[in-house]
C-alpha cells in the first residue's frame, strides 16, 4: 500500500470515528435538552415508571378519573406507582417525596388544594423529574415547576352554570335566592367554579347567594350542609348551586326529607355530569349538570411520552366539555361512560 492510499484510509477511519462520537452525544443531549430538566434518554416506546398522586376517592368523578389514568398508564406498557391522598395535602407531599426517592421517570399530580406545594415541587425539579398537573392546578408563580396542566376550565364551568340559571329564570320577577355548596376549601375547582358563577351573577342583582358553605365534594357532607341550609332558610331557597354532582345528590336527599321537591321547589344545578346526575335528572329531581370530563388518562399518557421524547408542550391543555339538562337525561343516560 502506498503512502497516499494509507493516509486516505486513516482519514476515512478518523471521519467515521468523529461521526460515531457525534451520534452518541446527540443521543444523550437530546433527552436532557427537553423542557423541565427531565433526565433524558427517553425515546418513545421506552417503558417509564410513573408515580400518580391522586386526591382521594371523594366523588363519582374521582373514581372515574382514577380508573382512566391508571388504565392508560398500564395499557401503554408503563409501570404505575399509585398513591391515594384521602383528600389530605400532607399525604400528597409524602407521596411525591417517595416518588422522588424511587427515582420515577415522571410524576402525575392532582393537587388537593392550590397552595403549599412549592417546596416539594422544587425538590422534584432538582431531582430532574418532570411533573404533570392533572385535573387541578396550583397557585404558584414559578411555572417551571411543572411541565403542563391538563384539565378543565373550572371558571368557565361556573359561568355555564350561572348562564343556564339566568336563562331558565329570566321571567321571574323579584329575588331569586340561591344556596351554594362549595367544593373542598382551597381547591382549584371550588375557587374557580365560585368565581365564574359570581362573575355572571354580578350583572343580575336580583339573583342572590344567600348561603354558601363547603361540602368537601362528598355526598355525605352535601346532605349535612343542605340540612343546615334548610333549617335556617327553609322555604326561602329557590336554587341550589352545587360545585359537584355528588354534593347535589346528597342535598337532594336532604330536600326530600325536609318535605320539598328537588328539581321543582328548589332548582338543582350540579357540575361533573356523572351517571348519578343523569339518574337524578331522569327522575325529575335535578335540573342541569355542567360537564367536567375525567376521562383524560390516554391524553395524559400521550403528553408524558411526548415530553420524554423531547417535544415542547403548551403550559395549559384543556378538556372539551358541554352542559346537559333534565330533558336530555333519559336519552343520554345509557351512553354515559362515567
Ligand atoms: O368536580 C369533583 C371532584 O377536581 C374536577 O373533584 C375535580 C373535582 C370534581 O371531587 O367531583
Amino acid at each position: 500500500m502506498n503512502k497516499q492510499v494509507k493516509s486516505k484510509i486513516m482519514l476515512l477511519i478518523m471521519i467515521s470515528f468523529v461521526l460515531f462520537l457525534a451520534a452518541c452525544s446527540s443521543g444523550s443531549t437530546g433527552g436532557e435538552a427537553s423542557s423541565n430538566g427531565n433526565k433524558g434518554g427517553g425515546n418513545s416506546g421506552e417503558k417509564l415508571v410513573i408515580g400518580f398522586s391522586q386526591v382521594g376517592a371523594e366523588s363519582e368523578w374521582r373514581t372515574a378519573n382514577t380508573e382512566s389514568v391508571k388504565k392508560a398508564i398500564t395499557d401503554a406498557g408503563h409501570e404505575l406507582k399509585f398513591s391515594d391522598a384521602q383528600q389530605k395535602q400532607e399525604n400528597q407531599i409524602k407521596a411525591i417525596r417517595s416518588f422522588i426517592a424511587q427515582k420515577v421517570d415522571a410524576i402525575v399530580f392532582s393537587p388537593v388544594v392550590e397552595t403549599g406545594f412549592e417546596t416539594v415541587l422544587k425538590e422534584a425539579k432538582t431531582a430532574g423529574i418532570p411533573v404533570f398537573l392533572a385535573d387541578r392546578a396550583v397557585d404558584i408563580e414559578d411555572d417551571s415547576l411543572w411541565v403542563t396542566f391538563l384539565g378543565s376550565d373550572f371558571v368557565e364551568e361556573g359561568r355555564k352554570a350561572a348562564n343556564w340559571l339566568i336563562e331558565e329564570m329570566e321571567d321571574v320577577d323579584g329575588e331569586v335566592n340561591i344556596v351554594e355548596l362549595q367544593g373542598t376549601v382551597g381547591s382549584a375547582p371550588a375557587i374557580d367554579r365560585k368565581e365564574g358563577f359570581e362573575e355572571v351573577m354580578a350583572d343580575h342583582p336580583n339573583f342572590k347567594i344567600i348561603k354558601s358553605q363547603s361540602g368537601d365534594f362528598t355526598r355525605a357532607k352535601g346532605k349535612e350542609v343542605m340540612e343546615a341550609f334548610l333549617k335556617s332558610d327553609g322555604d326561602n331557597i329557590d336554587v341550589l348551586y352545587s360545585h359537584n354532582d355528588d354534593m347535589a345528590i346528597g342535598a337532594i336527599q336532604a330536600i326530600e326529607e325536609y318535605g320539598l321537591k328537588p328539581g321543582e321547589d328548589i332548582k338543582i344545578i350540579g357540575v361533573d355530569a356523572v351517571k348519578g346526575a343523569f339518574e337524578a335528572m331522569a327522575a325529575g329531581k335535578m335540573n342541569v349538570t355542567v360537564e367536567c370530563n375525567p376521562l383524560f388518562g390516554p391524553q395524559l399518557v400521550d403528553l408524558i411520552e411526548a415530553h420524554i421524547s423531547g417535544e415542547k408542550l403548551e403550559k395549559r391543555i384543556s378538556v372539551e366539555e358541554s352542559i346537559y339538562t333534565m330533558d336530555q337525561a333519559e336519552e343520554l343516560l345509557p351512553t354515559r361512560k362515567y
